[in-house]
């Protein structure tokens, strides 16, 4: 993408109404403008992020063998008096009348239709295990919208439910989900904490919620120094193999972590005191296991092998796909900008060409602009008439990992520049050469 033609409408001034730096560099960066409170247009920037880790999340569901869908936003109140929370979602669900009179409301969750689904289409034991998910828009009519995208009203969510015969099934699906999280965010250059949670509305006893530790999290979390250095790495699973995935959970979960709603000073205290932490973190995803809940009230039941009825073992499974920008952002700046994780990047690379209109400058740039896209990289030119300050401003601020920096005294000596966003550190390279690099960073083969 060359910047003279891409829409980026990026702010000089910090907007006022942003209390914490994600929604500041989001609103900064021209990633989002809201429409109104609680409720924001993705503008290209933030859409392209948002596709990124919708990208990263479907690649890993399909690791875990659950199958994609697509469900309406808009739903009839009648699943959900079936249910009973029609009543007991209470405030939070945005209820609307259509022209013949009839309830509706705008889905702040899924249990009730994806169980109207199952229940209208299997009812053998034969179909099981099935896992079925979506990514789409939900709308909590939330009392305090805040944070830019942390706390919207409309929020894009992933939503996972499983269906199976048994509650030892479900339990693997509620471990496989663990599992897959963990890699999952791990992708996204994030540290996302599994910690024993409460159920709130989902219901179930079983739960945890996935946390990244930062100052602006809205929750007060409590846990045992030890678990920050677990990494689930680049490890092969194999998710159908139940003893696997209950060992990786075993690892992540038995170390005492949890919310202020679960929170137990007692057993906090059997933590040594100097590996006792209490700290804030950003809720970006959280599982539960509910059994028959859904199933025993919608009717949503199967024939076991010898002959019986039964309901359906269930549990869903959520990631907060937009809060996660913000979260990313919290957990990855500095006083510049955003520093995007390489998983993540809106563009791989940033090409910042200190003197445009110049004939050599402008040749390299095209060249590297060139070379970049045919590896199946996308790299951001700034090829504007801007002078260079603004221009490392501008990346700086939207954090692209990498910057080749060309101008016409390096190219004199044969040398662009190389920096790194993280680290600020350049080096000189030629052109090849730091071509090549790039092309290992994100493993591609130049
Ligand atoms: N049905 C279950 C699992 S799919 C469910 O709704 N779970 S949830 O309520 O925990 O939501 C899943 C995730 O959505 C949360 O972990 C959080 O990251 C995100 N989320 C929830 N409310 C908001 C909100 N108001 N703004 C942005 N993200 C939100």
């Amino acid at each position: 993408m060359r910047l003279s033609r891409y829409f980026l409408p990026v702010l000089k001034e910090t907007p006022a109404e942003a209390q914490i730096v994600s929604h500041r560099y989001m609103l900064r960066a021209g990633m989002i403008k809201q429409a109104s409170a609680g409720i924001y247009s993705w503008l290209p920037l933030g859409f392209k992020v948002l596709r990124k880790i919708e990208d990263i999340i479907h690649e890993e569901q399909a690791r875990a063998g659950h199958i994609p869908m697509l469900m309406p936003t808009i739903q009839s109140a009648d699943l959900w008096r079936e249910s009973g929370r029609y009543d007991a979602y209470g405030a939070e669900m945005l209820r609307i009348t259509d022209r013949h009179e009839r309830d509706m409301l705008f889905t702040p969750t899924a249990e009730e239709l994806i169980t109207d689904i199952f229940r209208s289409n299997v009812s053998s034991y034969k179909d099981l295990p099935l896992t079925l998910y979506q990514i789409q828009w939900k709308f909590r009519d939330e009392i305090r919208p805040r944070f830019g995208v942390m706390r919207g009203r409309e929020f894009y969510m992933k939503d996972g439910y499983n269906f199976d015969l048994t509650k030892e099934d479900a339990l693997h699906a509620y471990n496989r989900h663990l599992v897959s999280y963990l890699r999952t965010y791990e992708r996204m250059g994030l540290q996302a904490i599994p910690m024993r949670a409460d159920s709130g509305p989902i219901g179930g006893d079983d739960t945890h919620e996935f946390l990244v530790l930062a100052e602006t999290g809205e929750s007060e979390v409590f846990y045992d120094s030890e678990i920050t250095d677990l990494k689930f790495g680049s490890r092969e699973i194999d998710f159908d193999d139940k003893a696997q995935c209950q060992a990786v959970l075993e690892e992540f979960t038995s170390r005492y972590a949890r919310t202020d709603e679960t929170h137990d000073e007692a057993v906090f205290h059997q933590v040594p005191e100097e590996r006792r932490r209490t700290a804030r973190g950003i809720e970006v995803g959280q599982i539960f296991y509910f059994g028959t809940k859904y199933s025993e009230a919608m009717g949503a039941s199967v024939q076991t092998p010898d002959g019986q009825k039964v309901p359906v073992h269930m549990g869903s499974h959520g990631i907060g796909v937009s809060r996660l920008l913000g979260a990313i952002i919290e957990a990855s700046h500095d006083d510049k900008g955003i520093i995007w994780p390489e998983g993540v990047t809106p563009f791989h690379c940033g090409i910042v060409n200190l003197k445009q209109g110049d004939a050599e400058a402008d040749a390299a740039c095209e060249s590297l602009y060139a070379s970049l896209t045919a590896l199946g990289l996308e790299p951001l030119y700034d090829d504007r008439s801007e002078r260079a300050g603004g221009k490392f401003a501008t990346m700086d601020l939207i954090g692209l990992p990498w910057r080749i920096t060309v101008g016409p005294r390096g190219l004199k000596n044969g040398v662009v520049e190389l920096t790194s966003r993280r680290t600020g550190e350049s080096e000189e390279l030629s052109p090849e050469a730091a071509l090549l690099k790039i092309a290992q960073i994100y493993g591609k083969a130049a």
